[in-house]
């Protein structure tokens, strides 16, 4: 039974796993509620970052790692093309993307809105991390021009990626989307298993209920 650590990024995993119908349990981790009496967590990432999975003897974090080991320890699997397959380069540069350059930088704006005293919040680091948030998505955006999904014509994990990210930065109030990049969401998420996924991250599912609500 493979255990995954904290929601967040760990949608990503979860989601991942629900395409791949593999059994797993949440392990709900509440950063915002202090991670001190968590020995369990600290003890599977030291870091105190989320998430992480437990596999057996295998201890991993970082969402698109994670996602990595996965679909190669338990594929294979349509969500990943073969490095011989036309999809392959796409989709490598776009399941990477997905974390380096659009949910990572949208990190620092996010922190820096939330957690930076007040008067350090307009900064020059948070213009830089939107600039570069804005040019990444610029390539998400002419990709979906291209094909309906980033790496083609099939829905692969380069997919959960983005569409992560598009959530999060939408979700954070740091983007909003344009009707490509909707019309690319509402495809993504109209999948069964992103349904059930969301059904287990119950904190993710009241999060965006939130915000939806008027
Ligand atoms: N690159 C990492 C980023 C992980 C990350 O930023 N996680 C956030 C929540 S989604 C977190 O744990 N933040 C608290 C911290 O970094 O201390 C991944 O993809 O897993």
């Amino acid at each position: 039974m493979i255990t995954v650590y904290g929601e967040g990024r760990g949608f990503r995993v979860v989601w991942l796993l629900e395409e791949m119908g593999l059994a797993y349990r949440l392990r709900p981790v509440d950063l915002l509620a202090g991670l001190e009496d968590d020995t369990e967590f600290l003890a599977v990432n030291p870091a105190g970052f989320i998430p992480a999975i437990v596999d057996g003897d295998v201890t991993m974090v970082e969402s698109i790692a994670i996602m990595e080991y996965l679909m190669a320890r338990y594929g294979p699997t349509p969500l990943a093309p073969g490095p011989r397959e036309a999809a392959f380069p796409a989709y490598q540069q776009f399941l990477h993307l997905g974390e380096a350059g659009l949910a990572g930088p949208n990190n620092v704006i996010v922190a820096t809105h939330i957690l930076a005293p007040e008067a350090e919040r307009d900064n020059w680091t948070t213009g830089w991390a939107l600039r570069t948030f804005e040019s990444r998505r610029g390539l998400v955006a002419r990709q979906l021009a291209r094909s309906p999904y980033l790496a083609g014509d099939a829905f692969t994990a380069a997919d959960i990626s983005v569409t992560y990210a598009l959530e999060f930065a939408q979700r954070t109030g740091n983007a909003v989307l344009g009707e490509v990049e909707r019309a690319y969401v509402a495809r993504t998420t109209g999948r069964e298993a992103y349904r059930r996924a969301m059904d287990t991250c119950q904190a993710t599912k009241a999060w965006a209920a939130s915000l939806a609500a008027p």
